[in-house]
């Protein structure tokens, strides 16, 4: 059992904050050992060889997949669990109807029994790190404690970790302390919580990402959020992405669809043969933080530098750039493998399953090979289309902001919103068919104002409020834009080809910023008449396409009453101007 003394390094008398916090943490869970995560290669490495002699990883085929491990959850811990997510505010308001909620003195009490003795026998490990370039003002710092090593390997790739985050936590004196054990990974004792008044996260009982990997969802967005707000600016589950069109200009895009709806694929847009002379870069896929510049516009970092994408349906017609990107130095949680141990995940064409994702003889009887929430953490640079704006301190200017869902039917392809104030009416109604994200029902259709539902660190009301303020301060606002790659005919079948085929849509959003697209007005916005899209070259009906660009005004009237119905649970908190505005949307679509 080291002592304090020992556990003592160079490095953590950086920071007495952090030190002390360690200190408090070593007594109440008694790890046999305290690692102080450094950052660098050889850390990597050394864990990697310690998990693959423990088991808990394993190498895959060298010849195709080089530099790749294989690691399996437990069956029971393979997705974020929202109803075991609280948000722990003095007043259970502050949290708002959109989170469960405990009060902090009962949760913590709570969690330090469940953590009470939880590392005996195990390493602790601590991990300084950084949201966003480690150099920008925009980015926020925190400190993970945690007996997992995969939750050290993967916050190493996800994350600026190590020795320079220490550093800047030493020079600041500020950062959020997120806690985790996997404890027993038992369903039955597992919570995550989030005090944001705080600053600090505490999770237990399960080693999945999103619960466990606390400088993503749990950092840079439930408390982040919380964070922003006081601070002016935005955290927004969404990914950032460059276009250049022909002419050489580059206009950033920052879009929100929920868990699982394709943002990677859009993220890493592969421009269609028919539409030459667009590159895409990709800035991030899941998180941005928005802040408003000096100069009145938008500007957006990604808080991470790796991604922790779904990998089933990756492949080269798909999305070329992941499936590239993936084939090196890239860590698989829960996919299953070939005979001779490639990993593999419905949506490949080649290759077959031998074993699943729970290390049994494959058998179709038991369910999918891989399962549907299989993930790849891997290094933002190893995408092939890495924009290395990543890095710059003040962030990339947003020229549109896209909020999408999907959706079979009622909302279009694209539409406008008309000025910002209508654009937080149109990601406050955002919905979508849920996903194998999260626990639950797969399929059903889920209010996802934002695509924040499972993400916003307090109440929707007062969050809606904060974007209201944040437009009225930009003298440059982005557009905002709704989309839906999902729209399907009677019969089921997609109508909108999507993936690469996406640029065409984001073609005429940038082209309407710079004031050069049509478009026709609707009672939910603007949208582009079928002459407003480029559509050479591409196999979408007259018909179709009139399908996807129609506003169906009784559905609609459906879907204000949804949305009317779904806002009023705010009460008195929810914002006059979103009422005014869905009532304006109302009295358009006539009755
Ligand atoms: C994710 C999610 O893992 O949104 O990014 O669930
Ligand atoms: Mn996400």
């Amino acid at each position: 059992m080291a002592t304090a003394a020992q556990a003592m390094t160079a490095l953590d008398r950086l920071s007495r904050a952090v030190s002390a916090w360690v200190d408090e943490v070593r007594q109440l869970t008694q790890p046999d050992r305290i690692h102080w995560c450094e950052g660098g290669e050889a850390e990597a490495s050394d864990l990697t060889a310690q998990l693959l002699r423990s088991g808990e990883l394993q190498t895959l085929d060298a010849t195709h997949f080089p530099g790749c491990h294989l690691a399996r959850s437990a069956p029971n811990d393979v997705a974020r669990v929202e109803h075991l997510t609280y948000i722990c505010t003095r007043s259970r308001d502050d949290a708002g109807p959109n989170n469960h909620w405990m009060e902090p003195a009962a949760a913590h009490a709570k969690m330090r029994e469940l953590f009470r003795g939880c590392m005996r026998g195990r390493t602790l490990y601590v991990i300084p790190y950084c949201m966003g370039p480690i150099d920008s003002p925009l980015s926020r710092c925190g400190v993970e404690i945690t007996d997992s090593p995969y939750v050290v390997l993967n916050m190493l790739i996800m994350t600026r970790a190590g020795r320079p985050a220490l550093a800047r936590i030493a020079r600041e004196g500020a950062f959020v302390r997120g806690l985790h054990s996997v404890g027993e990974l038992d369903p039955e004792r597992r919570f995550i919580m989030h005090f944001p008044e705080e600053l600090s996260i505490e999770s237990f009982g399960s080693g999945y990402g999103g619960n466990a990997l606390l400088g993503k969802k749990c950092h840079a967005l439930r408390i982040a959020s919380w964070q922003a707000r006081t601070e002016g600016w935005l955290a927004e589950h969404m990914l950032i992405v460059g276009l250049q069109n022909p002419q050489g200009e580059t206009h950033y895009v920052a879009c929100a669809f929920p868990s699982a709806c394709g943002k990677t694929n859009l993220a890493m847009l592969i421009p269609p043969q028919s539409m030459p002379g667009w590159r895409v870069f990709t800035v991030g896929d899941d998180i941005a933080w928005l802040h408003p510049g000096s100069d009145g516009r938008l500007w957006a970092i990604n808080p991470e530098s790796g991604y922790f994408g779904v990998v089933p349906g990756t492949n080269p017609q798909t999305n070329r750039n992941a499936y590239e990107m993936i084939r090196r130095d890239t860590l698989f949680t829960n996919v299953a493998l070939t005979a001779d141990n490639q990993p593999w995940w419905e949506g490949l064409t080649d290759g077959k399953p031998v074993i699943d994702w729970q290390g049994r003889p494959y058998d179709p009887a038991n369910g999918p090979a891989a399962h549907p929430n299989s993930r790849f953490t891997v290094s933002a640079r190893r995408n092939p289309a890495w924009s290395p704006h990543s890095e710059d301190a003040r962030g990339v200017p947003i020229s549109a902001l896209v909020f999408g869902g999907r959706r079979r039917e009622v909302a279009p392809l694209v539409y406008e919103a008309r000025n910002w104030q209508h654009g937080v009416l149109v990601g406050a109604s955002m919905a979508s068919e849920t996903t194998a994200a999260a626990t639950g029902k797969v399929g059903v259709t889920r209010r996802d104002p934002m695509a924040m539902q499972p993400f916003c660190g307090y109440n929707f009301a007062d969050y809606w409020q904060h974007w209201l303020k944040v437009g009225a301060q930009l003298q440059h606002p982005p557009g905002i834009y709704n989309v839906n790659w999902f729209r399907r005919d009677a019969q089921g079948k997609f109508l909108w080809p999507g993936y690469g085929e996406n640029l065409r849509v984001l073609e005429w959003m940038l082209d309407r910023c710079a004031g050069r697209a049509g478009a026709v007005e609707s009672a939910i916005g603007w949208l582009p008449r079928a002459q407003d899209l480029d559509m050479s070259g591409l196999d979408v009906s007259a018909g179709s396409l009139q399908a996807l660009l129609s506003v169906d005004p009784a559905l609609w009237r459906k879907e204000v009453t949804e949305v009317r119905q779904y806002l009023s649970q705010y009460g008195a908190r929810l914002p006059a101007a979103l009422n005014a505005e869905l009532d304006a949307v109302e009295k358009r679509l006539g009755v």
